[in-house]
């Protein structure tokens, strides 16, 4: 850290106290209940240094009962000698003159102080009434102020003390006339002092409401911000055993990253120079995360996850799932923007790069199996991102669905209202065209599907994309998918899968179900998806047409027939070679048809077994298909 002799020169006499009072905005932002609180901080930030020059230990805030409010630190304390400049000790000089607050204290790491850095005179200036005690070289001084800093007692001794025992006590009373409110907020102060403790690693923060029933929190954190980050992921399902910790110092500026990756999908990465929030992040931050994409990415590389042909990881995909603080120290920090959020110094976006990178990359070498885990959840996040992508693309075109028709396909209902339409996933061209003539055209959309559908268990996302069908497919439903999908723009009740009763046909209800349980997996969740049960034999008598699904149905119908009943039975054939009329009737009209809800009873178990049944394994999938759809309907599916 800089020079650590303490310069009383340095400060810089500009202005009185009456600017500040005549214009407050300019030296705390607002005059509401977020400039009352500012007040404390510019208090805190003034021990903070201390703590961060090597000499505090511990911080105590207190909300007295009258919304006064005490600051106590065991410091060395405020210097009392006489200023050169002023005349009067540096500690009214500290609290009366403007700007003195600047300079003061010249440790390397001078927090300054949230908006201005402009301190206690800026507190002194808008409270009713302040008072500082200073315990140093075995004395106790005091002075005090009031009607927005006027002088009441000058500095003066007001007892003896043990000369190891040392600090400073500030206590103010925010001014009614210019604050909108003078109640402060236990739990605004609570979370920031929590914050503080966790970015200033073994320091003692601890705050008291001395208001109503009381109330007291004290935080300490030897762990520093991997005690943060493990905060952060406590409601979430970390995927890492450890929090990476790394840390790192060049030409001056001070660098700590702490990390850990969930299985969630949003990051949360906070950053922070001199205990200030970077909410904008800056050179800083964009160090970082520049070194992470490039270690993850060469790290996947040589160890051949990822391939030569394949696309590099995006700063987007490193950061799926993250939980990270970046914690930066800088002598001389230049706040830019708006609100001042983001670091603009330039030349620590190197520093930053390179402190990250030796010790990150260090951490992958040294722990192979975290680092799978990381590169996997990366390269997951890859898949994902240029699925959403795709899905975005295709969904963005579902405005115009009256427009476009699908290269041919779809053929929609009139009827817009999803509650009553329905959409037929038809097996064959053949099919499609009877069903087409068949359907009520108010409330059936027909959808002819031609040869097999890709098996999406075996496809990466981005080649499932690709597939025409089930383009069309997420195109038609209206809900788009991944990240994007939304069930409430489902445009239909029902899905009815339309196959034959044959092995293809399972093949086909199979695949379909694949894709919706990878992708649309709330619709069928939601009961919008069922088999459509062509029967297999006719049974007519007199003028009375029978439909039933199996060999048992028509047994058990014909004996229910009268025995001198002439009846005729025909064994249907497939999908393809039947008649419109006789589709409608058999298959599509809603007082006839035999519909079957396909549901997701156990999830997990569904996932295997779809997993089992389409993934690589060749044999149970065989072994299914030629069992027919038994297997997948007895899932609960
Ligand atoms: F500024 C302030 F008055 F608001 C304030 C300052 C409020 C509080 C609660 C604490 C402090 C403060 C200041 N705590 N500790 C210090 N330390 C010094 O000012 C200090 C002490 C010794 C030396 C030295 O070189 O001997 C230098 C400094 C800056």
């Amino acid at each position: 850290m800089a020079e650590n002799n303490y310069d009383a020169s340095d400060i810089q006499v500009l202005e009185g106290l009456e600017a500040v009072r005549k214009r407050p905005g300019m030296y705390i932002g607002t005059t509401d209940v977020k400039g009352l609180h500012h007040l404390v901080w510019e208090i805190v930030d003034n021990a903070i240094d201390e703590a961060l020059a090597g000499f505090c230990k511990h911080i105590e805030i207190t909300i007295n009962k009258d919304n006064s409010i005490t600051v106590v630190d065991d410091g060395r304390g405020i210097p009392v000698a006489v200023h050169p400049k002023t005349g009067i000790s540096t500690v009214e000089t500290v609290y009366t003159v403007l700007h003195a607050g600047g300079k003061f204290g010249g440790g390397g790491y001078k927090v300054s102080g949230g908006l201005h850095g402009v301190g206690a005179s800026v507190v002194n200036a808008l409270s009713s009434w302040v008072e500082v005690t200073v315990k140093r070289d075995g004395k106790i001084y005091q002075c005090k102020f009031e009607n927005g800093g006027k002088t009441k007692e000058k500095l003066h001794e007001i007892g003896s003390c043990e000369s190891t025992s040392t600090g400073t006590t500030v206590t103010f009373k925010p001014d009614a006339e210019i604050f909108d409110t003078d109640i402060y907020d236990y739990d605004t102060l609570k979370v920031r002092i929590r914050e503080l403790a966790f970015l200033n690693k073994g320091l003692r923060l601890s705050l008291t409401d001395e208001r109503g029933e009381g109330k007291k929190d004290t935080f300490m954190y030897e762990g520093g911000i991997s005690e943060y980050v493990k905060y952060l992921n406590k409601s979430k399902t970390p995927i890492q055993e450890e929090i990476i910790h790394l840390e790192g110092e060049e030409d001056g500026v001070y660098l700590e990253v702490a990390m850990q990756y969930n299985s969630g999908y949003s990051d949360s990465i906070y950053s922070f120079v001199n205990n200030i929030n970077t909410h904008d992040g800056g050179t800083h931050e964009e160090g970082v995360r520049r070194a992470l994409t490039r270690i993850i990415n060469s790290y996947a590389k040589k160890n051949n996850i990822l391939k030569e042909k394949d696309e590099p990881l995006t700063g987007e995909d490193v950061k799926e799932g993250l939980t990270m603080i970046v914690s930066c120290k800088h002598p001389n920090p230049q706040f830019e923007g708006q609100t001042k959020g983001r670091l603009g110094n330039s030349e620590v976006r190197k520093i930053a790069d390179s402190v990250f990178a030796e010790g990150f990359e260090r951490f992958l070498m040294e722990n192979p199996e975290e680092a799978r885990v990381i590169i996997d959840k990366t390269m997951t996040a890859a898949r994902a991102r240029v699925a959403a992508k795709r899905a975005r693309e295709l969904t963005r075109r579902k405005g115009d669905l009256d427009t476009i028709n699908f290269g041919g396909k779809l053929v929609d209902c009139k009827d817009k209202d999803p509650s009553v339409c329905e959409i037929f996933l038809v097996e064959g061209d053949s099919a499609g065209g009877s069903a087409i003539k068949g359907r009520d055209s108010m409330t059936q959309a027909i959808l002819p599907l031609r040869g097999k559908i890709l098996n999406v268990e075996k496809a990466r996302l981005d080649k499932a994309l690709s597939n025409e069908e089930i383009r069309t497919i997420i195109t038609a439903f209206g809900t788009g998918i991944g990240d994007e999908f939304d069930l409430s723009k489902l445009r239909y009740d029902k899905i009815i899968i339309m196959t034959d009763a044959d092995v293809d046909g399972s093949h086909i209800r199979v695949l379909l179900l694949t894709l919706f349980y990878r992708f649309f997996r709330p619709i069928v969740e939601a009961g919008h998806v069922y088999a459509a049960q062509p029967p297999l034999y006719r049974i007519s008598h007199g003028k009375v047409r029978k439909y039933v699904l199996n060999e048992d149905e028509r047994d058990e119908y014909i004996a229910s027939l009268n025995p001198n009943t002439r009846y005729e039975i025909a064994r249907m054939k497939g999908l393809g070679e039947m008649d419109a009329e006789e589709l409608n009737e058999t298959t599509m009209d809603i007082n006839q048809r035999i519909l079957r809800k396909i549901t997701v009873g156990d999830l997990a178990d569904a996932d295997a077994a779809f997993s089992k049944i389409m993934g690589e394994e060749v044999a149970p999938r065989r072994q299914f298909i030629e069992e027919n759809a038994v297997y997948v309907e007895n899932l609960d599916i």
